[in-house]
């Protein structure tokens, strides 16, 4: 999904403007057409008058209707995105301001096809202009009705816009741990992206994407914000977006662990959230130790994959480990 793309949504300010030009140059324009020519001053009058009726009511429909028409459609929206507009916007309130833009279209179409039926039935020359003039006013209205839903779909088309632009329809690998144990540095050292490292936690602050070929598909290696060892209602937004991307994307686990213990949390800790991750997600893990270039102490299971990004070992392994689940 194209998240980066949308468009802004401007104040109604912006779009009665666009609308009233679009309406002045139409009845400009036909008023041209009469140069020169006999004709009655009351149909005159009423051709030029439905003209920018007309043309105000379909630029400004238009106008709406082409913000509902970008707008990605929620309900289609893959279960990663759907879950993370979820959690990140209110959901009611895009609904129901998408609903106030359909809403509007339609007004002016009925106001317009209003004001148009007036100005037929009228026989006096003054009532022309009357009408039209109220429909303006009216059409003027309609946005102003609507201008909070305008600003909360701004609001969240901004928070959309930094989505991260994952792929959905590729296999995916999602590497968890506790911060500070090196999981950007092994997304780097898989797939040649560069995220953000440093010797800190929390230095990742949203989902980072890398990709990395194999002899048939491709990979996608998504790296997560470090995760505490704490229950999903305490966990914070970001490390909501991890786990949405471990519930929805993720078709195996890369664990990363520090038995070093440099990374400033307890191998216990690291342990328990193993652990927990395990019984959360019933997806294939990968346990990988990091930094073994450092002396350590811990004992680790059998199954874990020593590697040091640092010194580039194991990382050729761990690659091959992760074409075999895939492939499986
Ligand atoms: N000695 C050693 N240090 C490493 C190794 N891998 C990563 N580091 C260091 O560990 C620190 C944290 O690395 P990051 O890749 O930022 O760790 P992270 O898990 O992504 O951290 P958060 O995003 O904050 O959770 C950095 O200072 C890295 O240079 C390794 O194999 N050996
Ligand atoms: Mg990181």
């Amino acid at each position: 999904m194209n998240f980066q793309n949308l468009t802004t949504i401007e104040n109604p300010e912006t779009y009665i403007d666009v609308a009233f030009k679009s309406a002045e140059a139409a009845g400009a324009s036909k008023r041209r057409e009469f140069v020169g020519k006999e004709v009655n001053k009351l149909i005159r009058s009423r051709v030029i008058e439905i003209t920018k009726i007309k043309a105000l009511t379909k630029t400004a429909a238009k106008l709406l209707e082409n913000i509902v028409a970008n707008y990605p459609s929620i309900d289609g929206l893959d279960p990663f995105y759907l879950a993370l507009v979820k959690c990140t916007i209110d959901y009611a309130q895009l609904k129901q301001s998408l609903g106030a833009m359909a809403w509007g279209a339609q007004m002016l179409h009925r106001l317009g096809e209003d004001a148009e039926r007036r100005i037929r039935a009228t026989r006096q020359l003054e009532y022309v202009n009357k009408h039209r003039q109220a429909f303006y006013g009216r059409a003027a209205s309609v946005f102003k009705q609507i201008k909070k839903n305008l600003a909360y779909l701004e609001e969240a088309r901004k928070i959309m816009k930094k989505y991260p632009p994952v792929k959905t329809g590729i296999p995916t690998i999602v590497i968890a741990g506790a911060p500070n144990v090196g999981k950007s540095s092994l997304l780097a050292a898989l797939t040649g992206s560069a995220p953000r490292v440093a010797p800190y936690p929390f230095t990742t602050q949203q989902l980072m994407l890398g990709y990395f070929e194999t002899d048939s598909s491709r990979i996608q290696i998504i790296d997560t914000p470090g995760l505490l060892d704490r229950p999903l209602e305490k966990r914070n937004p970001i490390e909501k977006q991890a786990i949405l991307a471990l519930k929805h994307l993720a078709k195996a686990i890369i664990f990363v662990l520090d038995p070093t213990e440099a990374c400033g949390y307890s191998f216990q800790e690291q342990l328990h959230l193993l652990a927990e991750m395990k019984k959360e997600f019933q997806i294939p893990v990968l346990v990988v130790a990091n930094k073994t270039d450092l002396p350590y102490e811990k004992k680790l299971a059998e199954d874990t994959l020593l590697v040091s990004v640092e010194k580039k070992l194991g990382i050729e392994e761990l690659k091959e480990r992760v074409i075999k689940i895939i492939s499986a």
